[in-house]
């Protein structure tokens, strides 16, 4: 009865650890695939467990060099690649907590806790980028993970060809109304001809071309009103070349609810059981999700109603 006891206990064990790793993205050996460039995924490193806690290797870009960026949960993608080329990764901390995070890059499994080909890990929650020379057929490893005082990080992972650069900037987004938008961006190239990409807030990084843009602007039109989109822009190498920088982006911005002949106006009470306002306080007034006022900042004083 005992060895039957323990074998039932062994086997629930098993499976249990079976399970844990058996997700994908937990461990090394059993990465998220990346297909294509470009590449968009967010996550919570939580969600792919503590396996590995080698120290990241050399030339990982670790301040101070000495720390464990893996110490905490850790993810792996992996990417083969299919040309020569220099890749951008850029991973930007999902929230002010998401400090002492990493992003490394290394040639295969093997050389996880030994050498990276591009990294960069430090105790802030600022975005890392960094750029490595891919060589084709190799496959390469890219882990995000945080350490030692923190053990879980959200993070938002763009990885893009960088064919020519800089990339445009200054995205802006003007003379909106319920149906359209004047979009614009600054080129870092001397640019005339660009691609745009107009989507919905949320979107991943566009999967396919963009539509053609010259000059730096462009006149979005037949959007729908009350509605939250995000553009991406990325300026062409040479004009006729059809080969482009990486998209910037995304810009959010959200075309109007009603035109304003149409708008009503309300009147917000606000009070404070304290009697000493509202500390700071800030109450958003949303709708359809957008936000159409920002109250709270007039209130610092009293009962109410302020
Ligand atoms: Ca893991
Ligand atoms: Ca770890």
């Amino acid at each position: 009865m005992k060895k039957q006891l323990l074998f039932s206990f062994l086997a629930l064990f098993g499976a249990i650890t079976f399970s844990a790793h058996a997700q994908v993205g937990n461990t090394c050996d059993n990465p998220i695939i990346i297909n294509a460039l470009p590449f968009q995924a967010s996550g919570n490193t939580a969600d792919y467990g503590d396996d590995v806690d080698l120290v990241q290797g050399t030339l990982c870009g670790a301040v101070p060099s000495n720390t464990n960026y893996l110490a905490g949960n850790e993810v792996f993608y992996s990417y083969t690649a299919t040309e020569n080329v220099p890749v951008s990764f850029v991973m930007t901390p999902g929230s002010p907590t998401s400090t002492n995070s990493g992003i490394f890059v290394y040639e295969g499994c093997a050389n996880v806790g030994v050498s990276c080909v591009a990294g960069l890990a430090n105790s802030n929650a600022n975005v890392r980028t960094v750029t490595a020379s891919l060589l084709a057929g190799h496959t390469y490893i890219i882990a995000i993970a945080s350490g030692p005082s923190t053990q879980t990080i959200l993070y938002n992972l763009i990885i893009q060809k960088e064919l020519c650069s800089p990339k445009p900037s200054g995205l802006a987004a003007d003379n909106i109304t319920t149906t359209s938008a004047s979009l614009a961006w600054f080129t870092n190239l001397g640019a005339t001809s660009s691609e745009i990409a107009i989507q919905l807030a949320g979107s991943i990084i566009p999967q396919g071309p963009g539509v053609a843009a010259t000059n730096q602007l462009f006149e979005a039109t037949n959007l729908t009103p009350a509605t939250e989109y995000q553009f991406w822009v990325r300026d062409e190498c040479e004009t006729g070349s059809g080969i482009f920088t990486p998209w910037a982006g995304p810009y959010l911005f959200n075309t109007l609810i009603c035109d304003a002949t149409a708008a009503c106006n309300y009147v917000f009470r606000m009070t404070d059981s304290a009697n000493n306002g509202w500390n700071g306080a800030r109450m958003q007034v949303r709708q359809n999700g957008i936000v159409v006022a920002t109250i709270g900042s007039t209130y610092n004083l009293g009962s109410g109603p302020g």
